[in-house]
């Protein structure tokens, strides 16, 4: 059976290509699960991705992932990032790795970006290329596993 990784999105990345495309870019949240999909299949693993507006829905599919097979999570938390204690709570409790994926660099933006809840329990952080944020955290994700 083949190495399975969960990408998880969050708030309001459901709008990504539709609305501050000079923020966040032109790409949908479709087409970077279609690169995502490819990125996959040249790799040799499955990737399952899931998008919620909702911090509870995103905790209990983290909770979940190592009993739904899964070996690893990227999760780009959206404005959870810098505000859910029980996020990183959830990334903790897993023993499986994950990475912190932002489209941003949310270093250089306003300074309530510049925390995030997540980083001191994720095993790195990507931020900053656009959808390629996705790209390299899998490839570094399946690095790590190997
Ligand atoms: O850069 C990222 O990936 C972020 O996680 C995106 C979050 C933001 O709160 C973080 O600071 C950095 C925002 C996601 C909302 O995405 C939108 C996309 C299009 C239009 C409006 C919001």
């Amino acid at each position: 059976m083949s190495v399975r990784i969960l990408v998880l999105h969050g708030p309001n990345l459901n709008l990504l290509g539709k609305r501050e495309p000079e923020v966040y870019g032109r790409q949908t949240l479709a087409d970077i699960n279609t690169a995502l999909d490819s990125l996959a299949t040249e790799l040799g693993v499955e990737v399952e991705t899931m998008q919620s507006n909702h911090e509870g829905t995103l905790i209990d599919r983290i909770h979940a992932a190592e009993s739904d097979g899964f070996s690893g999570v990227i999760i780009n938390p959206g404005g959870l990032t810098h505000t859910s204690v029980a996020l990183r709570d959830a990334i903790s409790s897993i023993a499986l790795p994950v990475i912190e994926a932002h489209l941003s660099n949310i270093h250089a933006r306003e300074s309530f970006r510049h925390h995030s809840y997540v980083a001191g329990v994720v095993i790195a952080q990507v931020s900053g290329f656009g959808a390629m944020s996705y790209q390299l955290a899998l490839r570094g994700l399946i690095d790590h596993l190997s």
